[in-house]
C-alpha cells in the first residue's frame, strides 16, 4: 500500500488561539489510507471526516468509543446520552488522491453484532443512487474490492466490525457528482432485522464533500480527503454546520434543500471547509428519507 505524506497537527498546547495556530506544532507524518492510530476501528483519515480525534478511542471522554458513537449517529465530540441499540450498521466514506489527481473512494461498512456472532450478519446489499431515480447495484464490490476487514470483540458492545472497500479512480463518480450528489447506500440484515444506511458524496468543482451527521439533529459538510489543500485542517477550529429543509417528497426519497450553511465554532479537532457558504441552495434527494443519512 502506498504511503501518503500528510501534515498532521500536534495539539501541543491548550493555549491555542481562536484559529488554532498558536502553540500548534506542524509535523510531517506518514499515513496509509487505512491506518488506525488509536485502534478504535476508525481509520485516521475517516476520523478526519467524522471530526473525531484520531489518537483517542473516546474523543469526548464519555465512556463510549468513537466507533460506537458512529454506529449510533451521535456526536463523538459531545458528551451525550447513549442511544443504545442492539445491532447496528453504518456506511461512511473517505477519499484519497494520487499525485496525478485521480481519486480513490474508500467505502467503510461498519457493523455491530451484539450477540458477538459473525453469522448474525445474514445479508448485505450495496447500491449507488444518483438523482433519486437511478439506482445501480454495487454488490460486486463486496467480492472484488474488499481492502481490509477489522473486528474487535467488546465484552459490552459485542462484535464490532469494519469492512473497507477500495474503489480506485472513480472517474464515473466525477460525472455523477458533477450533476448531483450521489449516495452510497446499503441494506444489512442482522439477526432478522433490516438496517439501512448511506452516505452522500458531492463534488463542488474543488473537492469531494460528504454530509456527516453529528448527533440526531446536526449535519456537517466535510471534505472527504484529509490531504485536501483546499481545506487545510490546521487553519480553523470551526465546522460547517448544515441545515436541510425538506421541499418535497418523491417516490424515491425526500427532496431537500440546504437552507443554511455556516462555519460555526467547534472543538479543537474540527475544520470548516471553505466551500461551506456555497452549499446554500443546493438541492438533492435523500433516498428512502432522512433516517438514511442521519440515523433512525
Ligand atoms: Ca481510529
Ligand atoms: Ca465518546
Amino acid at each position: 500500500m502506498t504511503a501518503l505524506a500528510v501534515w498532521s497537527r500536534t495539539e501541543a498546547s491548550s493555549l491555542a488561539g481562536p484559529f488554532g495556530l498558536e502553540g500548534a506544532v506542524l509535523e510531517a507524518t506518514k499515513l496509509t489510507p487505512l491506518q488506525d492510530s488509536d485502534g478504535d476501528l476508525l481509520p485516521d483519515m475517516l476520523e478526519h471526516v467524522v471530526q473525531s480525534v484520531g489518537d483517542s478511542k473516546d474523543s469526548d471522554g464519555d465512556g463510549r468509543d468513537d466507533f460506537i458513537e458512529q454506529l449510533e449517529y451521535s456526536d463523538p465530540m459531545l458528551k451525550d446520552a447513549s442511544n443504545l441499540q442492539n445491532d447496528g450498521f453504518r456506511i461512511l466514506l473517505h477519499t484519497t488522491s494520487l499525485p496525478n489527481n485521480e481519486e480513490t473512494l474508500w467505502i467503510h461498512l461498519m457493523f455491530r453484532m451484539r450477540s458477538g456472532l459473525w453469522q448474525d450478519l445474514q445479508a448485505l446489499s450495496l447500491f449507488l443512487e444518483s438523482g433519486g431515480d437511478q439506482r445501480f447495484p454495487l454488490d460486486a464490490l463486496l467480492t472484488s474490492s474488499v481492502a481490509e476487514i477489522r473486528d474487535r470483540m467488546d465484552p459490552v458492545e459485542g462484535l464490532l466490525v469494519r469492512v473497507s472497500l477500495k474503489v480506485p479512480t472513480p472517474a464515473s463518480l466525477r460525472g455523477y457528482t458533477a450533476v448531483t450528489p450521489i449516495t452510497i447506500g446499503g441494506f444489512a440484515k442482522i439477526y432478522g432485522k433490516i438496517f439501512m444506511a448511506g452516505s452522500m458524496l458531492l463534488h463542488n468543482n474543488v473537492e469531494y464533500l460528504t454530509l456527516a451527521p453529528v448527533g440526531s439533529k446536526a449535519l456537517v459538510a466535510q471534505t472527504t480527503n484529509s490531504q485536501s489543500t483546499a481545506s487545510p485542517f490546521w487553519s480553523t477550529q470551526k465546522r460547517c454546520k448544515v441545515s436541510l429543509a425538506v421541499i418535497g417528497a418523491g417516490r424515491h426519497g425526500l427532496w431537500c434543500e440546504v437552507s443554511k450553511a455556516d462555519c460555526e465554532p467547534s472543538h479543537k479537532a474540527a475544520r470548516c471547509t471553505p466551500a461551506c457558504p456555497s452549499l446554500v441552495g443546493g438541492t438533492f434527494i435523500v433516498p428512502d428519507g432522512l433516517p438514511f443519512v442521519i440515523g433512525g
